[in-house]
């Protein structure tokens, strides 16, 4: 047998890529450019990755294994090369090899475009479960688009946000494998027809208007140690082949190509929202359209082993990653219904338990709606279904609970009766899933409580909680391979599997030498971002200065203006007093604004422009910085969290499900300044209350605070430094020659009523900065405490969440990969 791959020795691994770059890239070493190279030791990496991609396909059929389905509509990938490498256990390895073509292989990293197929933490949550799944041995496939345009490319001209087209596979990607095999139709629009069959049954015909094609792409996701290569199907739209060809031949070249181009333009671009709902027709086609042929997959899959439905429950469980994918719910009460000739309870009876939900957000603005009249349009046989479960839950469920009371059935209802008409998703997803979960402890009490009481109180069951996780594999060991590096050797290997383990590290917290060694990496890690600051903005900052970073989405509930606010009153003080006692302070961010949300887009103009003066003033000596990073995507938190010192947690209690980016920036030994919000609770829990900066108003406070009737006016006027910097807006001070183009920010926070009481938190948040600093001067102090948040946050390994989910939702079982 031939030995199997990944114990390539470098000579190997160099002789691979050298054949790879001369028979599949069609060039030389000596010309060879460095998107070549890289994409040559692509090809060496697949030919290990379709090895055991190929053994594990042909054991969870051999072996007929229950699989999970993750449905979502998103799924950020990011860069992939390093991620495999570390996964496969060569990274090392190929780093030694190209060494020896005169290649540095993180520089060759930089070639791949990231994949940015998701808008934030929901579709990088995906991305690490896929990753979680692989490395425990599940059987599990990822089910998304394959957008053409993924997150838009973020560009800042004179300080604003442009969005710009992101074309990662312009160049084609050395990932995904087309699986023309497995290509599904799609039908859309059209009427349902009632019949009378040769059974005498009477049944539903949808006829469709039209038909879209879909093209499945395959990515496959090893998991660490490389035993399982589960899947990631993306699903590419395009025109169907009962395409009309006569039109074509007689003339219609151009109608043709018409519907050529509204067939591709499902799949075209991902929708940049986060936290809103758009309400866009092709964003309803793009939900059914990956849904629709997902369901089909499964069925296919299924229909190999099966000739009824009786093992589909057991076989098959479907996670929907927020409301998006909701739309399979009636897709797969259609199919098996009307295309299998099931009856109604048989089917209702397997969706009840095949799906299971996942809720992000408590936001209304969030919560997925569709006109009743749009439904109608684009899926009327699902509009029926959907009328028909509903009929079925409110007098069977509601009604027998709650008799004759109306105003519990208008909550409930999945249909909304206001003008228009509207289909509510999230109620679909909660009367159909046997299981709903929140994300963090305290927005699942919260979706119990607040969001659903009375759903809970029908099925209390119903309801749990999985506290989301990160995949230590990229957010530690391939991203800070030098921290990763000291860890193993203090504690060994076993941490990226158990994350755990590194508590043992928690001894040598107070070890001079420990913290000299976990410092001098901190200290080296801001020194490489230093230069990628200077390349990206041209700003020059000091590596000695605290790193206060934050990143995420903007959105005024995570409050990146709170710390803006901040800022200018630092600066402030720093001009009324220049010898202002403070650690010099660099405050980074990195955020993209959804393109409609105008507020976000004047506080990414507003930090550009504050920072372009404090950055530029010599009065300051350099003691305040303020840097905004253009495009922030994964590949750039990659660089941008080994460096952190400070981690920048701050929305409003009660308003961030969970917070990702707050578990990866603590597994680097970032201090958490941060609400009791999210997953900052049980980090705080994890790392001690001593080992963090926690301030600001409790879930409960926000809510006493709204129902007595908040102010932000009052703030305004007691505290002075918060009536200057806010008046200072109103100045030209920030914009030369433009007064007022900065108001937009303080008429948020004052006139507009300060949704998000940035006001109110603003005290305890300046306090807490004060803590920072002085926490940050004494050294052994800070270098404890940063070793301790390291060594402390083993509970926010995804591969616990996924434990979670198959304990409570989904009941796998492992799977050994010959
Ligand atoms: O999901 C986020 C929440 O805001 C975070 O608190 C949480 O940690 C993560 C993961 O659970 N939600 C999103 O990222 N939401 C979106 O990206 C999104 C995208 C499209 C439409 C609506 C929301």
């Amino acid at each position: 047998m031939e030995k199997p791959l990944f114990t390539l020795d470098k000579e190997e691994f160099r002789k691979e890529v050298v054949h790879h770059l001369r028979t599949t890239l069609g060039t030389s070493e000596i010309k060879a450019s460095k998107q070549a190279w890289w994409m040559a030791t692509c090809v060496t990496i697949n030919h290990m990755l379709f090895e055991r991609l190929t053994s594990t396909q042909q054991t969870h059929l051999k072996k007929d294994t229950r699989a999970v389905h993750y449905f979502s509509a998103e799924f950020l990938m990011g860069r992939l090369t390093a991620n495999n490498l570390h996964n496969l256990g060569l990274y090392k390895v190929c780093e030694e090899a190209l060494k020896d073509l005169d290649l540095d292989l993180a520089d060759l990293c930089e070639e791949e475009p990231d994949m940015a197929l998701g808008n934030g933490g929901l579709g990088r949550l995906a991305a690490c479960f896929i990753d979680s799944l692989a490395t425990l041995g599940y059987p599990a496939l990822g089910y998304g688009l394959h957008y053409e345009h993924g997150l838009f490319r973020q560009e800042i001209r004179d300080g604003r946000q442009v969005e710009r087209p992101d074309s990662w596979r312009e160049y084609g990607n050395p990932w995904e494998i087309c699986r023309p095999e497995s290509v599904q139709d799609i039908p859309l629009y059209g009427y349902v027809e009632t019949v009378f069959g040769d059974d005498c049954k009477v049944r539903k015909v949808w006829r469709p208007g039209r038909v879209i094609k879909g093209v499945p792409w395959d990515i496959p996701i090893v998991g660490f140690g490389a035993q399982t290569v589960n899947i990631l199907r993306l699903w590419e739209s395009r025109a169907s082949d009962f395409f009309d060809w006569d039109v074509f031949n007689h003339g219609g070249y151009v109608d043709s190509q018409k519907e050529k181009a509204e067939a591709e333009t499902i799949s075209k671009v991902l929708y940049p929202n986060d936290e809103t709902e758009a309400g866009k027709e092709l964003r309803l086609i793009q939900q059914y359209f990956f849904c629709a042929c997902s369901l089909k997959d499964i069925m296919r899959r299924y229909k190999r082993t099966h000739t009824d439905f009786k093992a589909f429950a057991p076989q098959i469980a479907i996670q929907l990653n927020d409301t998006h994918p909701t739309v399979a719910i009636p897709e797969l009460m259609r199919e098996l219904i009307d295309e299998e000739g099931l009856e109604w309870q048989e089917a209702w009876d397997i969706c009840t338990k095949v799906f299971s939900y996942t809720n992000h957000t408590l936001l209304p603005e969030a919560l997925e709606t569709w006109p009743v009249y749009l439904f109608e349009r684009v899926l009327p046989r699902h509009l029926e279904i959907i009328y028909e479960i509903n009929a079925r839950f409110l007098k069977n469920e509601v009604d027998a609970k709650w008799p004759g009371n109306n105003d519990i059935k208008r909550k409930l209802s999945i249909i909304d009766e206001g003008n228009p008409r509207r289909v509510r998703m999230a109620n679909l997803c909660v009367i159909t899933s046997h299981k709903v979960n929140g994300v963090a402890e305290i927005h699942s009490k919260l979706v119990k409580e607040d969001l659903f009481p009375e759903f809970n109180e029908l099925w209390p069951d119903k309801f749990c909680n999985v506290t989301n996780g990160v995949t230590p594999r990229r957010w530690l060991l391939s991203c800070n391979q030098e921290l990763a590096d000291l860890f193993t050797e203090t504690v060994g290997t076993a941490w990226p599997l158990n994350l755990d383990a590194l508590r043992a590290v928690n001894k040598f917290a107070d070890d001079p030498a420990f913290q000299k060694k976990f410092m001098d990496i901190k200290q080296h890690n801001k020194q490489k971002l230093v230069k990628v600051i200077k390349a990206e903005t041209g700003i020059d900052v000091s590596a000695e200065a605290i790193f206060d970073i934050q990143i995420k989405r903007l959105h005024e509930y995570k409050r990146q203006q709170l710390n803006l606010l901040h800022i200018m009153v630092l600066y402030r003080r720093l001009l009324l007093n220049p010898d202002y006692d403070m650690h010099p302070r660099v405050f980074i961010f990195g955020s993209k604004a959804a393109p409609g949300y105008r507020v976000a887009k004047d506080i990414i103009y507003a930090i550009n422009k504050v920072g372009e003066r404090i950055n530029n003033d010599p009065r300051i000596k350099d003691k305040l910085k303020v840097v905004f990073m253009p495009n922030y995507r994964v590949s750039l938190a990659e660089k941008l969290i080994p460096a952190a010192d400070v981690s920048e947690q701050i929305s409003t209690a009660g308003y961030e499900a969970s917070g990702t980016g707050n578990m990866k920036l603590a597994m680097n030994g970032a201090i958490t300044i941060g609400t009791l919000d999210g997953a900052n609770i049980e980090i705080a829990e994890e790392v001690g209350e001593d080992n963090c900066v926690i301030f600001g108003l409790t879930v409960e406070q926000v809510k006493e605070l709204k129902a007595r009737g908040y102010n932000p006016w009052d703030y305004y006027y007691a505290n002075p430094e918060i009536k200057a910097a806010l008046d200072w807006l109103d100045t030209d001070y920030f914009t030369p020659g433009h007064p007022g183009e900065l108001q937009s920010i303080k008429k948020a926070l004052l006139d507009y009523g300060d949704t998000y009481l940035t006001l109110a938190d603003f005290a305890a948040y300046d306090e807490a900065h004060k803590r920072v600093d002085s926490l940050y001067r004494d050294k052994a102090r800070w270098a404890k405490m940063a070793i301790i948040n390291a060594a402390s946050v083993g509970k926010f390994n995804s591969d616990r969440s996924i434990e979670d989910y198959i304990r409570q939702i989904w009941h796998l079982e492992k799977c050994d990969i010959a």
